[in-house]
C-alpha cells in the first residue's frame, strides 16, 4: 500500500514512540536500543513518573547519547493513563505525525512496529492486537488471559465497539485522530485507559484496524497492575455502556460523556 490510498490518507510524519515508566531500570535500556533499531528514524518520548529505581536517570543517560530519545520528567507516579495524556501533549506541540503507545517491559515488541506503521497508512488507528487470528500471548499465565480476553469481550459487547482486542495498549496513532478524540475529557487513570481511546475513535467514525501481534510478558520488574485498576476498568465500561444504552433510548439527561 502506498502513502495516501485510496482513502486519501497523507503520508505518515515523523514517528514518536512514548513509553510510560514507572520502576523500568532493567528494561529501559533494552526497549529503547530495540525501537532505534526497528524503526532508527523513530524518535523516543519517555514519560517517566519519578520512579524510585532510578528510571528516570537512566532515560536521561541515553537522551543525552542520541538526539532521538527525550525524557518527559513527572512528579510522581499517577497512572498509564495520565502518563501517555502528558506524553501525547509533549508530541502534538511539536511536529510528530504518528504517536505510537509502548509498554517498556517488553511486552510489545519493536521489531514487530514497522507492521503497525504499515497497516496505518491506511488508517487512523492501529491496534496491536492479542485476540485476532495470528496474534497471541506468550509466558502469560491462565488467570490473566482470561481476564483479559473478558476484560475486552465485556467491553466490546457493552459498548459496543467491534474491536477484538480492546485493552490493548500497542498502538499507533495519526496525529489527526489524536486531535479528533477530545482528550481534555479523558478521566481515566489505568487500563480502561485504552478502552476510553477505542471506544472515542469508534464513535468519532475513525477507521481503526487491528494488526496481529505477539504479547510476551515481562521478564524483568513487576506488574503494575492492581485490584484497584481491575475495578476502575469494571465500573467504567459499565456507565458508560448503559450511558449510551440509556441516551439511545431518549431517556432525559443521559448521553455518552464520562
Ligand atoms: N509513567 C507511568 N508509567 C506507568 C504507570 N503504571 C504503569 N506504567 C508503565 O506502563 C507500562 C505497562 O505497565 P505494566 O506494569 O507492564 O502493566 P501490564 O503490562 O498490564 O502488567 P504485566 O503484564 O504484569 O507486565 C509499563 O511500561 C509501566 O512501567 C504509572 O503510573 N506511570
Ligand atoms: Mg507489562
Amino acid at each position: 500500500m502506498s502513502d495516501g490510498g485510496e482513502r486519501g490518507y497523507g503520508p505518515l510524519g515523523t514517528v514518536l514512540v512514548i513509553i510510560p515508566t514507572y520502576n523500568e531500570a532493567e528494561n529501559i535500556g533494552p526497549i529503547v536500543s530495540r525501537v532505534r533499531a526497528a524503526v532508527p528514524a523513530a524518535h523516543v518520548l519517555v514519560a517517566d513518573d519519578n520512579s524510585p529505581d532510578g528510571t528516570g536517570k537512566l532515560a536521561d543517560e541515553l537522551a543525552a547519547e542520541d538526539d532521538r530519545v527525550h525524557v518527559l520528567h513527572r512528579k510522581g507516579k499517577e497512572g498509564l493513563g495520565a502518563a501517555y495524556l502528558a506524553g501525547f501533549r509533549w508530541g502534538l506541540e511539536r511536529e510528530f505525525g504518528v504517536l505510537v503507545e509502548m509498554d517498556a517491559d517488553g511486552s510489545h515488541q519493536p521489531e514487530e512496529l514497522p507492521r503497525l506503521l504499515t497497516a496505518l497508512k491506511g488508517a487512523d488507528l492501529v491496534l496491536g492486537s492479542r485476540w485476532v487470528p495470528g496474534g497471541r500471548v506468550v509466558n502469560w499465565p491462565r488467570h490473566r488471559e482470561i481476564l483479559s480476553r473478558g476484560g475486552s469481550t465485556y467491553s466490546r459487547l457493552m459498548l459496543d465497539v467491534p474491536i477484538r482486542d480492546v485493552t490493548g495498549g500497542y498502538r499507533a496513532f495519526r496525529r489527526q485522530t489524536l486531535e479528533g478524540l477530545g482528550l481534555e475529557e479523558v478521566a481515566s487513570a489505568g487500563y480502561c485507559f485504552q478502552v476510553d481511546l477505542a471506544r472515542r475513535a469508534v464513535q468519532k467514525g475513525f477507521r481503526v484496524v487491528e494488526v496481529p501481534i505477539t504479547f510476551v510478558e515481562r521478564e524483568f520488574g513487576d506488574s503494575k497492575m492492581s485490584k484497584d485498576i481491575v475495578v476502575e476498568a469494571l465500573w467504567r465500561v459499565t456507565t458508560w455502556g448503559l450511558s449510551t444504552r440509556a441516551a439511545k433510548l431518549g431517556i432525559p439527561g443521559t448521553g455518552t460523556r464520562g
